[in-house]
């Protein structure tokens, strides 16, 4: 009897994946490899049922004689213990991750003569509409508002990227890369004051309004179904953040980081260069306090962006606002600092995690952008926000091409700097 291997990554079982299972089992006797959650979320989306669900719903169907968890989109592990004489897949390899996954596949049944049948990959219109419906789930605000306390559990940093549009959020949500053997993808969207405003003309002091922004978070909502974390700015005064819970919890925003500043809140990365007050440990514990009474759901998170280190108010200043802010309710700690050297924000970590090794720990590495995210994992910490990355790429291009009209009177010689008249006019999907 020839052993056959292929691997599910889903949440339902639709006539694709019936094909493949026959044309499998009619080679021998057929083992089914669920993907964890981790290596799903980097390979295609949020599983929507639980890895314990998509065993239970894949060892049901009476073709499969085995199956077992991979826990890693690449096969080398899976194939070396199990030795397949087959891997059946479907034969749609385009793309990066799956041109990545294809060669992984190959190079190790070589090792030992197995060999990769590829399976025409059906995709008729019922199954097409299945696909869509289980997207427009993750899109949902129930669902899309727990998924970050769900990431946190799943993945070892949550990886945050900042989307100010629909175009940016389309970024977030589809840049996938296959990288040293590994496949990639963000986790999580930050709507940044700085980009919301800047992408509006406008400076980053609180000038944009709640409506405003939640206008933002709408258009970026609308073609995404990824997480989102809200930055808040200082929450506003305490009765006007207590409504700006309620909204963003409906809306499906999974968490709002505010900032302990008062007064005109200007830019971090601006420091003591600019006059900016620091609110008292009292006034903003009574903020966070007030906002998690406020809240409705369970889900929902207020982070406490603790700014000593950014107004040079000392480490100590630093550690004991972010243990004053826990113990007011607040679901994790941002910590800034706009120093080229990570040493603050390590030592903040370290200190931090000696006597908390709970609550999650987020950080902005604009300035000390050498330190890898394992790197900060490390040292405790969650969630990396990537703040302004995307926006500060789009403005040079956008001068370049300017300049380089205005230069030549024409648009020839910026043309193959550009994305192609086809591709920007097929960029977005019909429904
Ligand atoms: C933002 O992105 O708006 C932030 C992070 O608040 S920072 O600009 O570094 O202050
Ligand atoms: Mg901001």
């Amino acid at each position: 009897m020839k052993k056959v291997y292929t691997c599910f990554c889903t949440d339902m079982i639709h006539d694709g994946h019936m094909n493949i299972i026959r044309e499998a089992k009619k080679l021998g006797s057929l083992t089914v490899g669920v993907l964890c959650d981790s290596e799903m979320i980097k390979y295609n989306r949020f599983p929507l049922k639980t890895l314990e669900e998509r065993v239970e719903m894949v060892k049901s169907i009476p073709e499969v004689d085995e199956v077992v968890v991979q826990d890693n989109l690449m096969y080398d592990k899976v194939i070396g213990e199990l030795k397949p004489d087959y891997i059946i897949h479907g034969d749609n390899w385009e793309g990066e991750a799956m041109q990545a996954i294809y060669h992984n596949i190959v190079d190790n049944l070589s090792k030992y003569g197995g060999e990769l049948v590829s399976i025409p990959y059906t995709y008729n219109p019922v199954v097409e509409k299945l696909d869509r419906q289980n997207r427009e789930k993750l899109a949902m605000p129930e669902y899309r508002r727990a998924r970050l306390r769900k990431l946190l559990n799943i993945v070892p940093v949550v990886k945050t990227i900042e989307a100010h549009s629909g175009l940016t959020g389309l970024i977030a949500e589809k840049t996938v890369v296959a990288h040293d053997g590994a496949i990639d993808q963000f986790d999580a969207m930050w709507v940044s004051s700085l980009c919301d405003s800047t992408e509006k003309g406008k400076p980053d002091i609180e000038l944009v309004d709640m409506t405003s922004r939640f206008r933002t978070i709408e258009d970026i909502m609308e073609v995404t179904t990824k997480p989102i974390i809200f930055d808040g700015d200082t929450g506003g005064l305490t009765e006007h953040f207590v409504y700006t819970v309620r909204s963003l919890e409906r809306m499906g925003v999974s968490a709002v980081i505010i900032e302990d500043k008062v007064g005109l809140k200007k830019n971090s990365l601006f420091g003591t260069e600019v006059q900016q007050t620091q609110d008292s440990i009292e006034n903003f514990s009574a903020k966070i306090a007030a906002g998690k009474e406020s809240q409705l759901s369970d889900d929902f998170m207020i982070i406490a962006r603790i700014e000593s280190l950014i107004l040079e108010q000392g480490m100590e200043d630093a550690l004991s606002r972010a243990f004053a802010y826990v113990a007011a309710g607040a679901d994790g700690i941002m910590i800034h600092s706009r120093k080229k050297s990570p040493d603050e924000i390590l030592e903040f970590c370290d200190r931090f995690r000696a006597k908390d090794k709970e609550t999650p720990i987020v950080v902005v590495p604009s300035s000390f952008n050498s330190i890898t995210e394992s790197e900060l994992a490390e040292h405790g910490v969650n969630i990396v926000i990537y703040a302004n990355q995307l926006l500060r790429a789009a403005f040079p291009a956008m001068e370049k091409a300017a300049k380089s009209i205005l230069t030549h009177h024409r648009a020839h010689e910026i043309d193959s700097d550009l994305l192609s008249i086809k591709d920007i006019i097929t960029l977005i999907d019909e429904i």
